[in-house]
């Protein structure tokens, strides 16, 4: 049986964070599913569903059992639309546990079937999140070596228009 991970999230944008619970995951799992879960979409999005697919495909385009997708819904209404049995989470410091932790006991509640499952960070990540790329950028910060480089070239882009 193929084993099947969904790793859902908004990533606005990705990070090289995002990128390294990926690359781990996808040597882990024989398939997962990237997704942009985007029911509540956040105002303070900086970039578009369509936006932050082409940033993901681009970013993962080498990791041949990577697919990305976009779900307007319950997380585990997805992954079993996929026949994923695995939830796959970044955990980075101890302020992530509590979220996950409630995240997880709820998709749990929901589908008996479903577990999440997390990495832990890679250290030079561990205090990166989309947010604080994001302020840097704005006030135009170098980030290079934070996000995959076609979200370099985005973040430039929106913020010297
Ligand atoms: N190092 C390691 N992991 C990282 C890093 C880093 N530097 N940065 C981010 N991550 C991890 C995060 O911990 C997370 O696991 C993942 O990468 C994605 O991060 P985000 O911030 O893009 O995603 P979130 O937290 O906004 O995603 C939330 C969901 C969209 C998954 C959630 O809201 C959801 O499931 N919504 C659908 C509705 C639903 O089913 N709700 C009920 C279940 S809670």
């Amino acid at each position: 049986m193929e084993r099947i991970a969904v790793c859902p999230g908004s990533f606005d944008p990705i990070t090289n964070g995002h990128l390294d619970i990926i690359t781990r995951g996808a040597k882990i799992f024989d398939r997962v599913y990237v997704t942009v879960l985007h029911n509540a979409e956040k105002t303070t999005n900086l970039f578009d569903l369509e936006e932050r697919l082409r940033l993901i495909k681009e970013s993962t385009k080498d990791i041949p059992n990577v697919v990305v997708d976009s779900f307007n819904g319950l997380l585990v209404e997805y992954a079993k639309s996929v026949n994923a049995k695995v939830i796959l989470r970044g955990l980075r410091a101890i302020s992530d546990f509590e979220y996950e932790m409630r995240n997880a006991a709820m998709n749990r509640k929901l589908d008996q079937d479903i577990d999440t499952f997390f990495i832990m960070t890679n250290k030079q990540y561990s205090f990166l999140s989309s947010s604080i790329v994001k302020e840097v950028a704005k006030y135009r910060g170098d980030v290079s070596d934070l996000v995959p480089p076609v979200v370099n070239e985005a973040l430039i882009k929106k913020f010297n228009k």
